[in-house]
Parts: C-alpha cells; structure tokens; sequence
C-alpha cells in the first residue's frame, strides 16, 4: 500500500516535471515550425519606429527573455517597373522592400502599416504578471503584448514587442542565426550587373538551415535541396522544381524561363526568414515567384501573370538518391516506393504530398487561390527511369515527380489584359526527420498549414 503510493507521488512529480509550463509550451513546441506574421497596422504604438529598433521578449521561467524578431519593409509597387525600360503592369502589388534589388528600398522608411514584423512560433511564451518591470530597453518606449492563438488546439501564448531605447545597444537576432541565404551571381558580379532584357544568368545562391538546405543556379533553377533535419541522411534528394506549361513539351519550362527577361524584387536574409522573390518567365514577364525560407519551413508562393496559356504543371521532380523513400499523400495514404519504376495512384488533386525516409521527411502542402469559376486542377506524379514526357531539364528520370496542374481552362492572368484573372499558388514545405513520416503527421502538417497561428494586441 505504501509502495503504491510512493509510486503515485513520484509520477505525479513526473507527469509536473514534464507538463508545460503554461499553455503556451504548446504552440512553442507543436508549431515551432510556424511563423507568426504581423503587419504594422496590428501593433499601432509601434508605427514611426526605426525598423532596425524593434526587439520582441517572451515571458518565461518568471522572467522576460529576449527572441529572434525580424522586420520586413513592404511596399507597393508595379512589378514592371524592376525592368529596364519599365514595363509597367498598372497593377501595384506589396512586396518587399529590398534596396539592392528592383524592388528598391520602402517609401517609409520607418515602420509603417504594411511592413511586417516575422517571429517564430517557437519563441512563444507565458503570461507575465501585469505588474512585471519592463527591460531597460523598453523602459519609457512604445511597447505592446501580441496574443498568439493556435486555432486548431485553442492554445494561447503571449510576446512582447517593443521599440528599443536610442543609444542602446540591441541584437534583434537574440545571438540567433538559423539561416544562411546567399544570393550569388556565378560571375561574382553584384546584382547591378544582372542581364534583366535576356538571360541567363547563372547562380551559385543557396540557403541554409538547421532543417534544410537549398541550391539555386538561376532565377527558377532550383536544383538541391537536403534534408538536415535530425537523422535524416542529409542526401541531395531533389533534381529540379519544373514549372511548364505543358508536361509534354519543353517549349516553355524553368529553363526556358530563366533564359528570357527578368529581374529580382528582393534577397534578403535576417533571424526568421529569407525572402527570395523574383519575376519574369517568357511572355508573361510579371510572373512572380516568391519563397519564404524559415528555419524548419519553406514557403513558395507563386503568382501566375500571362496571356491565356490553357494548362500549366508545377511539380517536385525528385533525384536518383531519394529511391527508397515513400510517396504518399492524401488521396494514397499507404503509399508508394519512390524507385524510378511506375506506380498506381488514385488520381486527383492532393492536399498533401509527403516523401520519407532515411533520406528524411519532406512534406508538402498544397493550395490555390483564383477567382476562376471551376479551374479543372489535378495532381501531377511520374515515378519512372524512362519517362515517356521529356525531361527538358536535369536528369532523364521522374523519381517520384509531383505536384498539381491546371489541366485545361487556364484564361488570362495578365494584367495588362482587359478581364484577366487572378491565380497564384502556395506550397508550403515542412522538413523533418526519418520519424516525421506517415499520413497521420502529415495530415497534422497540413492543417497547420491551413490554419496560421493567429495574433492580436492585448495590452
Ligand atoms: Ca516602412
Ligand atoms: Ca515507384
Ligand atoms: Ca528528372
């Protein structure tokens, strides 16, 4: 009896020992991966602020600690103007403000309504004391505490954003520095040298994480990635991101893409995210694509502006070295053997997609956003030595290629064209470790995905 109720008191220090510490642990440990976004307009006290001056705490272990914050200067701006001569759209999108790039450096230069400050989930903390002293930095200084709520478990978290006191000294990394992006023209020149009328224009870029790394070797030529993620490998598993309009011909891919006219909006690299964005892609030269590179995540957005094109295929064309991982995604659970020989998939567009193995695990997520009326969309999957639809770029083999197509229907996206449409596209890429594979985390990827963390002032 005694014995028994030893036992109990010990695990009931255990089962405290191990809880979090606060609600909060969960949305740091759950969604670690997860950004969480906020634009100038949420946080008015901070608007006038020098950008470099803002610096963001959480509270834990009943103290304030600082964590890595990053802010990002948007702008607005007609994307044909980062031509030469300007080649203007009428239409003024935001992006990043990048004063080496075309996109050029923010109208405002201090922080205003939309730029945004870039945090990481993992940095979520506790609720502080409402009598809790402020660090010295913040003393005196326009502050605000940011509620952070994960709308899938209903946790919550708190951070503190504050503009730090002139003449102090601050780090808005907090000594972090998970990402290194380097965007590298081959000739070693700068960027003010880039060929924007006529490609090529060759690159020894590359972006490196904890989680994963990235090779780039022209604008659209994105041809290695590894995964570093715990046990994984670390193998360069991918031989090409393809973009075409048709998979049958090579008329019009990445490659082809990269050799017409183009430029670069923004490269930029800070504690949470680099920011890669670039446009151009033969006759639709306002097609942008921009990638969002977290230390464990991967964002690539893809915004289509071009005259009528009918069908266009983007997909992940995998390497020799991912043979042996497992293919999966919503629609086929269980799975297949990435191997070069064909496999039976039940057709459809997947939500997800996942490939795992020693390798380790990449998981991707899938949406669309358009204001075409019923866009016929499917998925896109090649596992063979010999495909029958050319290769165009990279090697001769489709190791488990996938991703989604617009298979007819694909009207006007341009907007110096009267009636065009809009369509863009956002993957989002999650890196993990051999265990992270299986439909059930990757499900649970997928919906994080879906549903960003959510924020708001509370004081
Ligand atoms: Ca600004
Ligand atoms: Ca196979
Ligand atoms: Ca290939």
């Amino acid at each position: 009896m005694r014995k028994r109720l030893l036992i109990t008191i010990t695990s009931a220090l255990l089962v405290a020992a191990l809880a979090p510490a606060g609600a909060s642990a969960s949305i740091a440990g759950l969604r670690s991966a997860d950004p969480i976004v906020v634009t100038g307009a949420r946080v008015p006290a901070l608007i006038g602020s020098a950008p470099q001056r803002i610096i963001a705490y959480r509270y834990s272990a009943k103290r304030l600690r600082q964590v890595p914050v990053q802010v990002d200067e948007r702008k607005l701006f007609d994307v044909g103007n980062a031509y030469q001569p300007a080649l203007p759209s009428g239409e003024q999108t935001l992006v990043y403000a990048d004063a080496a790039m075309s996109a050029g450096a923010d109208n405002d230069l201090d922080f205003d309504s939309n730029d945004e400050i870039a945090l990481l989930g993992s940095s979520v903390g506790g609720k502080a004391p409402s009598n809790l002293a402020l660090p010295s930095t913040l003393r005196g200084r326009p502050h605000q505490w940011l509620r952070v709520r994960d709308p899938i478990s209903g946790e919550v978290g708190y951070l503190l954003l504050g503009a730090a006191r002139p003449g102090i000294k601050i780090d808005q990394a907090a000594g972090s520095h998970p990402l290194k992006y380097k965007f590298a023209l081959a000739s070693g020149q700068p960027y003010s040298s880039y060929r924007r009328a006529q490609g090529p224009n060759p690159e020894s870029s590359s972006l490196t994480t904890p989680f994963y790394s990235l090779g780039f070797s022209d604008r659209w030529i994105k041809d290695r990635l590894k995964i570093r993620a715990k046990d994984a490998t670390g193998v360069d598993i991918l031989d090409m991101h393809k973009s075409m309009v048709s998979a049958r011909s090579c008329a019009r891919s990445e490659r082809t893409f990269s050799d017409g006219e183009g430029a670069f909006l923004t490269n930029r690299v800070g504690p949470v995210r680099a920011i890669r964005d670039f446009i151009g892609a033969n006759s639709g030269p306002m097609t942008e694509r921009r990638e969002l590179m977290y230390p464990g995540r991967e964002d690539v957005e893809t915004f289509l502006r071009v005259h009528a094109i009918g069908t266009v295929f983007d997909f992940l064309d995998y390497s020799a070295a991912a043979s042996g991982m497992t293919y999966r995604n919503n629609l086929n659970t269980a799975g297949v053997t990435v191997d070069g020989r064909p496999d039976v998939l039940v057709p459809g567009l997947p939500k997800w997609s996942q490939v795992s193995g020693d390798q380790g695990t990449l998981t991707v997520s899938y949406s669309h956003q358009t204001n075409i009326v019923g866009l016929p969309m499917t998925g896109y999957y090649v596992d063979s030595t010999t495909p029958t639809s050319p290769q165009c770029t990279g090697d001769s083999a489709s190791y488990a290629a996938s991703g989604a197509a617009v298979t007819s229907g694909m009207t006007t996206t341009e907007p110096r064209e009267s009636g065009y449409s809009n369509f863009s596209t956002s993957w989002k890429l999650y890196f993990g470790g051999r265990s992270s594979g299986g439909a059930k985390k990757a499900a649970a990827l997928d919906r994080r995905a879906r549903q960003p963390l959510q924020s708001s002032v509370v004081r």
